[in-house]
Formats: structure tokens, sequence, C-alpha cells
């Protein structure tokens, strides 16, 4: 009795540490940000995002804060790296694993126009892969939900876009720099040249550099900074002229026109760049 005990013991261990070390690996980190068809990142609280496969839903998420600026959602996918045959959960994926995601959002599911583009298929044990969904529908498969294309189409009051087929995404329609998907993602009216990002340098104030820019709802603002243009690195500021210097970032809440305070360097130059998403 002691002898078969004490092999079942020995046996469960030796399976115990051959299950911790392979085949289960790392998760992988599916991230990023859901946005509604007109561009608007969604709501926290507002939606689930459910990943699944062919043998069932995998995980599922709210769409929450991120830990990082701009993201809206993060998923943990168990991996299984596939060396025994059969995955050690039902639930988990091999590397080359094809799945699909959806968004329920108001009682209705969503098949990102991004999932249904392309199949994404997981990456790596342990590593993250940024995977940005919109919701709605791209008849004309160029990345831009119809939504959005008619918006822009019906707000034309010049007759340049008529079509959706007329709304490419890489073009830049009102010659502001700005692409129409870039004009989409930061909530910029693509017909207007004078509706885009824009930076601008108020005065140089005790020793701090007074910023303007518009921001709209939904869309979050960051600087960075270089003294060189070549090596630019993330640049916190203060919402007033002496206040502490600790935002590094700004969620639009309305479409205003934004101040901020950014310290100098003494007797150097300095050069910011405006980031939305
Ligand atoms: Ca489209
Ligand atoms: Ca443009």
């Amino acid at each position: 009795m002691t002898f078969s005990r004490t092999c079942f013991f020995l046996a469960a261990v030796l399976l115990g540490a051959t299950a911790r070390a392979y085949p289960p690996a790392p998760d992988h980190v599916l991230f990023g940000t859901v946005r509604d068809e007109l561009g608007r990142p969604l709501a926290v609280g507002s939606a689930v995002v459910i990943v699944s496969h062919a043998a069932g839903e995998i995980a599922r998420t709210q769409i929450a804060p991120g830990t990082e600026v701009g993201v809206n959602y993060q998923v943990r996918l168990p991996v299984d790296l596939g060396s025994v045959g059969t995955v050690y959960k039902p639930t988990a994926l091999l590397p080359t694993s094809p799945f699909t995601i959806r968004v329920l959002r108001g009682g209705v599911v969503y098949l990102p126009i991004e999932v249904a583009r392309v199949g994404p298929t997981l990456g790596e044990p342990g590593k993250r892969t940024r995977l940005d969904l919109t919701l709605g529908v791209d008849s004309d498969n160029d990345g831009l939900p119809d939504a959005w294309e008619r918006a822009l189409i019906d707000r034309d009051t010049t007759g340049r876009v008529r079509t959706l087929a007329e709304v490419k995404a890489g073009d830049d329609l009102d010659g502001d720099g700005l692409t129409n998907l870039q004009e989409y993602l930061i909530g910029t009216y693509a017909l207007d040249r004078l509706d885009g990002l824009a930076l601008e340098v108020l005065a140089v104030e005790n020793g701090r550099a007074r910023l303007r820019f518009t921001t709209v709802p939904g869309r979050v603002y960051r600087l960075r900074s270089s003294a060189n243009l070549n090596e630019w690195s993330p640049q916190s500021f203060a919402l007033s002229a002496a206040g502490d210097v600790n935002q590094p970032a700004y969620s639009g809440r309305e479409v205003t026109v934004l101040e901020v305070w950014v310290p100098l360097p003494v007797g150097g130059t300095a050069f910011f760049r405006l980031y939305a998403e």
C-alpha cells in the first residue's frame, strides 16, 4: 500500500513538472483600440470583446481603461506549443491558430472590419500583438467604415466625393498632409484643410513654452520632444502656467482649444510633436 501511494505521488510530480514547462506557454496578449463606425474609441464598459476559435470561446474582456494611453481592450490568450499533438486545454491556441474576434455592444454582435478582411492568427507565446478593431461595415474593403465615408459624402457641398469608391484611405482629399484614414482616426474633418492636427507655440514664459492644440471628444493627445529632431522622448505637460508638469496625456472630452505648458532646457533648443489617437 505504501509502495503504491509512493508511485502515484512520484508520477503526479513528474506529470506536473511536464505540464508546467511544456507544452503550455506564456499567454499571448492581444490589445488595442475598439472604435465605432465613426472612429470614436468605445467608452469604458460599453462593450465586450470576445475571442473564439473553432472549438468555442477562448476569452472575453470588457472595454476598459488601458495600461497604455489610447488602449481600451486587452485580453490574454492561452498558448500551447503543440509539441504533443493535443492542446493542454480546449481553449488553448497554437501559435499559428486562426481565431476570430467579435464585439458585443448594445445587444448587437459585430465582426470588426479588420477581422472580416483577414482572419488573424496568434503570434508567439509571451508576446504582445496590437490589433485595433473597428465596428461597422466596410463594403469597399479599404479599412474605412461605410458610415464614416457616407457622413463625409453627405457633408460635402463641393461635389468632390460622391461615392464610397472616391473616398480612399490613403488619399488626402483636403491637402492638409493627413490621409483620410488618419483623419478618421483622430476625428478631424477630411474635407477641410484647416481642420487637422496642429501644434502652435504661443509664447515662452518663465522657462516654459506655452503650446496650443485643438482636441475632439474621445481622442487622446500626447507630446514628444527632441533637442535635435532625431531622438524623441515622451513629454509631460502642465495644464496651467504654474501647474505641475505631470500630464503624460490629455483625453479630449469636447471640441476645444487646449493650452499646455512644457519646460524648456536652459539655453537649448526644443522641438515638439503632437500625437493623437
Ligand atoms: Ca470603406
Ligand atoms: Ca486630409
